[in-house]
């Protein structure tokens, strides 16, 4: 019975073949590239390829391809890192891993404030920093007990910077604003002021100018030094705001 159905399988076997064509294909050996279709054993290469297997890029044949680059259809193909028509431009970034922020220029490391190094892996600490300009983000509509600045007009500000928890109008560092009612106001300092003691409380306060003595309008205190060196230190409560524009000295 087994033997049966092994002769059955055969004879439809030897039948389909003869239906669909058993002979041996002179192409089936024959590995033409580029797209090229095999006739009789022979590669018809489409327009621009040549030789057996149709192997030969035409367009390449006088054009030369520089570090490792291969041409197709005459046009180099670079390696990363390499551009230019026959990729003999190297990227002197090319492989210039900057650390922390910083960006790599014609292969050289720019980095950051607050970092150094060929590849700014480098932390610097600051020995101080220089306010260059203040600008009042908000300040208190009224004094605390809800009468206006000055009896005509509003108020006439100056800003002070101490070193505490406490403001003090002895620390000024800004000339006056008269009559000042619009924001933010900017402060551009002249001369510039230097803070050390980074981390220790620094009290940023706001004065009303009253002729001999001045109104102390309200204060924030705050450490300069947090985690990082930015260029501008915003320091705001409830009813006051600043932000400092500073440099950082290493
Ligand atoms: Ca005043």
């Amino acid at each position: 019975m087994e033997l049966f159905k092994i002769l059955i399988f055969l004879s439809l076997g030897f039948l389909l073949c003869n239906l669909i064509s058993c002979k041996k294909d002179t192409c089936e050996e024959t590995l033409c590239q580029n797209g090229a279709i095999c006739s009789s054993g022979a590669c018809q290469c489409p327009t621009g390829y040549s030789g057996e297997l149709c192997q030969i890029d035409d367009l390449c044949v006088s054009q030369v391809c520089l570090n490792g680059s291969t041409c197709e259809r005459g046009v180099c193909q670079c390696p990363p890192g390499y551009s230019g028509v026959q990729c003999e431009i190297l990227d002197p970034c090319f492989n210039v891993n900057c650390q922390n922020g910083g960006t790599c220029n014609n292969g050289a490391c720019d980095c950051p404030v607050g970092y150094s190094g060929a590849d700014c892996s480098d932390r610097l600490n600051a020995t101080s920093l220089t306010i260059t300009q203040i600008d009042v983000l908000n300040f208190p509509e009224k004094a605390s007990n809800g009468v206006d600045w000055d009896y005509l007009g509003d108020p006439d500000i100056f800003i002070s910077l101490t070193l505490g928890s406490t403001a003090n109008s002895s620390g000024r560092i800004t000339n006056t604003r008269y009559d000042v009612n619009t924001l933010p106001l900017t402060y551009t300092l002249n001369p510039t002021k230097e803070v050390t003691s980074l981390n220790n409380y620094w009290t940023i306060g706001l004065y009303d100018e009253d002729g001999s003595s001045s109104t102390f309008m309200g204060g924030i205190y705050f450490i300069p030094y947090r985690s990082n060196y930015p260029e501008k230190i915003t320091v705001s409560s409830a009813s006051m705001g600043f932000e400092i524009y500073v440099t950082w000295n290493f």
